[in-house]
């Protein structure tokens, strides 16, 4: 039997910061909606999808903050997201902040499968930005300050007829996210993103911005025959232009689909599970060509 099924990738257009989560939840219903009809098993939602990117401000007041963060899912307003799902028979994987019953904080992602139940759960290991306000920047970008190192490892969950992993935004760029999920065995990574057309550490780089996207998932795809699908939350958002540029990528590292707006938009494609093995059999067979005894310095703790 092969595991052919569609996919799809449920971009977001800006969330304003007054935009309550009810509002955010009754577009993705639509974007959910539009992929059930157009045969999709799962639907992949952004990074932080639920409220607009916070740690683009400087806060210090813990209940200022914490009002971005989730401390239970489903919550009220996002139980409508998964009776929708078990209601329509789709998974779907959601970015949103995390507070825990411990009081920690997380860049969180979590798979849903087609009754609505939470299969799997990623905190976002590599947080990039700062910790401390930094002036010289048009807009800062604090996820050291607002989120701490994930927890969970990148895990691999039985999904779909598959083996699915997760990682957030910022993890794609880093090729040991994706080659820990290959080892583990991973068929396909599900992930968000919001990224800023604009990186005040190098503007030159600005112009590159969908390219560096598009090649961090490419890459990794081919280099561990795995599918991917990532959605980016777009658009300009409260003054800052976040790329698009949601992407569904093949085990052979080619965009089989793209989005072309910075608004809400949904991708969809049709994977086959079964095809990884054409490399993970052959020009990727990490029992046959990995040489790991030459990798030290890949886990050597940093300096
Ligand atoms: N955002 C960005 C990302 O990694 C960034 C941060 C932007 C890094 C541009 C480098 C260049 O896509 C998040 N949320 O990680």
């Amino acid at each position: 039997m092969s595991r052919k099924f569609i996919v799809a990738g449920a971009q977001l257009g800006p969330i304003a910061r007054d935009e309550s989560r009810v509002s955010a939840v009754a577009r993705m219903i639509d974007l959910m909606t539009l992929a059930h009809a157009r045969g999709a098993r799962l639907v992949v939602f952004p990074e932080l999808a639920l409220t607009t990117f916070f740690p683009r401000w400087f806060m210090e007041d813990s209940a200022e903050i914490n009002a971005y963060f989730e401390t239970e899912m489903p919550s009220a307003e996002t139980l409508p997201l998964f009776e929708k799902a078990a209601e329509l028979g789709i998974g779907f994987h959601l970015g949103y902040a995390e507070l825990t019953a411990e009081g920690r904080h997380f860049n969180t992602a979590i798979l849903v499968d087609q009754t609505g139940k939470i299969v799997g759960k990623y905190r976002k290991i590599h947080l990039p930005g700062h910790r401390e306000h930094e002036d010289w920047r048009p807009f800062q970008h604090l996820e050291k300050r607002y989120f701490e190192k994930g927890d969970t490892g990148f895990r691999v969950f039985d999904a779909f007829d598959g083996k699915v992993g997760m990682c957030i935004c910022n993890d794609r760029r880093w090729p040991e996210t994706w080659r820990v999920l290959g080892l583990n065995g991973a068929e396909l990574v599900v992930l968000g993103y919001n990224t800023p057309f604009h990186y005040p550490p190098a503007p030159s780089h600005d112009h590159l911005q969908y390219f560096h996207n598009e090649l961090s998932v490419q890459a990794s795809c081919y280099q561990n025959g795995m599918w991917a699908v990532s959605v980016a939350k777009a658009g300009r958002e409260e003054g800052c232009d976040l790329i698009g540029g949601s992407v569904i990528v093949s085990p052979l590292g080619e965009v089989v689909t793209r989005a072309t707006t910075v608004g809400d938009e949904l991708i969809t494609a049709t994977i086959d599970l079964d095809r990884c093995a054409e490399i993970k059999e052959n020009i990727f067979a990490f029992a046959k060509h990995r040489e790991p005894e030459e990798y030290a310095a890949i886990t050597a703790p940093k300096t």
